[in-house]
């Protein structure tokens, strides 16, 4: 956890969090998503959960949960935790039972023999090894599309079901508004045959969004979700518009939003590691495609998976806090529930690590191993590192410019990028012209724009990294425009602006470079 340490030990916990809450609150968000606070070895960042019913010591207590739940009720900020349930960690008592056989243990995981001395399939994990692993105790062979210490729970037996249901209505009734819902259009799978071949997820077919992954959200929805009201966003991976449509229908009953990926995809050719360059354009016209066709979207640029989008889509240099605030201007006027990533707000930049053991993601260290093994040219590799590891976004939140950055008073767990003295919170709550002003101006904008909010959504201009579109509701109608590169370009429209990435009150014939504003047409 990197967002602020209380107890001097170097790792984020949830007292740091209760002692922000004023900040957040401040900012203007109506939520928060935590990650796993659930017991966990770790090995995923807590996406290895080894105890739904306990808290991570190194995080806190169930008090101190509590605490948080009802002190951000006080300021109405509502928590949301992160459900993972395609897989537990190895270390918990549900797959250590399952190794024995001990039941009602014995099926919740999927468990093979092998073929001819060889592994059940020829799948491939998320992370870039083989996703069979043999248990010498149990003389069979469990799937796990994620790391080995990450077994994937059975869907077909309906005790797990029921199981997951049962954490579910605990958390709910300890008071969390819902679930973040970690990879959940995989949970199914629809049968355990070999994949056609693929540079990369060889299976896949079998397990994306399956009837009978449906079948079961639909069945959380009416036994649980319904019943405690309770909101819920699924990571789904691979979707299409086709796909996330029949997840968040309302008449289907199964989610109420989903994080798509398709955006994401726009500087890399579908795998995060097979590197291209990004491309406004790209990205705009997913966007847009996105916006037409799923009546209700999510709208985030960043999480703990992805890099800092400042880095990614915009210009971490000479136009470091311009093209923050222009991402922020497509991310809070797009249709639909917006994401804001710990230190997004400030404009946050990827990790400088210099070296590989800087890294602490298991993935990142899979498939440094893996490139090696293949081969790969060094200046591949590290490109491919430096450019996509996940922890270019989970270094300490950087809250001013004292040594542990404010976010410890120890070494943290994870390197502190050395922009922290430049790049904070405490310079930029004084600076009515930085990022984060930037992004509270914006969110108030939203909260009292029936456009912004609910608005529909039409494009009326995407070529050469200029982008704009109209929000309307009722009367009320917005434009917004969006240059994203560094290059000064002639403007499609022209008008006077509520808010604007460069202050400018006006845009008339150009856009300067990372120009984005919303204007009143
Ligand atoms: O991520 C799922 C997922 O698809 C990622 O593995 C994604 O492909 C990867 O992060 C790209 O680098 C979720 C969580 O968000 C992630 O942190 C977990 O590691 C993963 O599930 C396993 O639980
Ligand atoms: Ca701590």
């Amino acid at each position: 956890m990197s967002f602020c340490d209380s107890n001097g030990d170097g790792i984020g916990d949830i007292p740091g969090i209760i002692s922000k809450l004023d900040y957040i609150k401040e900012l203007g968000v109506d939520a928060i998503w935590l990650s796993p606070v659930y017991l966990s070895p770790n090995e995923d960042n807590g996406y290895d959960i080894s105890d739904y019913y306990s808290i991570n010591p190194e995080y806190g207590t169930m008090e101190d949960m509590d605490r948080l739940i009802a002190e951000a009720d006080k300021k109405s900020l509502k928590i949301i935790m992160d459900l993972v349930i395609n897989h537990t960690s190895d270390k918990h008592e549900w797959f250590q039972k399952s190794r024995q056989k001990v039941e009602p243990y014995t099926d919740f995981y999927v468990w093979k023999k092998g073929k001819n001395g060889k592994k059940p399939n020829n799948w491939g994990s998320f992370f870039g090894e083989d996703c069979w692993e043999y248990d010498a105790l149990r003389e069979e062979y469990y799937l796990h599309l994620f790391a080995k210490s990450q077994p994937d729970l059975n869907y077909r037996n309906e005790n797990v079901i029921s199981a997951v249901e049962d954490v579910m209505r605990f958390w709910l009734s300890r008071g969390v508004a819902g679930f973040r819902c970690d990879v959940i259009n995989i949970i199914y799978k629809d049968s355990y045959e070999n994949g056609r071949i693929r540079p990369a997820l060889t299976g896949f077919e079998h397990y994306i969004s399956t009837e009978g992954t449906h079948r079961i959200l639909n069945r959380f929805n009416r036994n649980v979700f319904s019943k405690f009201n309770a909101f819920t966003v699924g990571e789904t991976v691979f979707v299409t518009p086709k796909m996330a449509d029949d997840l968040v229908n309302p008449e289907r009953c199964e989610l109420d939003t989903v994080f798509a990926f398709e955006h994401m995809e726009t500087d890399c050719f579908k795998i995060k590691w097979f590197l291209r360059k990004f491309s406004p354009d790209r990205f705009f016209s997913t966007l847009t495609k996105w916006q037409n066709e799923l009546y209700w979207n999510t709208v985030y640029f960043e999480n703990h998976d992805q890099p800092r989008s400042v880095s990614r889509f915009g210009n971490d240099e000479k136009y470091h806090k311009r093209s923050a605030k222009a991402l922020a201007t497509l991310l809070l006027t797009l249709r639909g529930t917006a994401f804001i990533y710990e230190g997004q707000e400030i404009g946050m930049t990827n990790f400088d690590f210099t070296d590989i053991t800087e890294l602490r993601d298991v993935e990142s260290k899979n498939i440094w191993a893996l490139s090696g093994k293949l081969r790969f040219p060094k200046f591949l590799r590290w490109k491919m590192i430096k450019e996509k590891s996940r922890d270019n976004a989970r270094t300490p939140m950087q809250w001013d410019d004292s040594g542990g950055a404010g976010f410890t008073n120890a070494v943290a767990w994870l390197g502190i990028n050395s922009n922290y003295k430049t790049i904070n919170v405490k310079i930029q709550e004084s600076d009515p012209d930085s990022v984060l002003s930037y992004y509270k101006e914006l969110l108030i904008l939203r909260k009292h724009s029936g456009a912004l909010n609910s608005g529909s959504f039409k494009e009326i201009y995407r070529k050469n990294a200029v982008y704009a579109y109209e929000r309307q509701y009722k009367n009320e109608r917005l434009t917004i425009i969006i240059n994203l590169s560094s290059k000064k370009k002639k403007s499609p429209i022209i008008g006077k602006t509520i808010i604007s990435s460069t202050g400018n009150k006006e845009i008339s014939s150009h856009l300067a470079p990372y120009e984005a504003a919303i204007l009143i047409t």
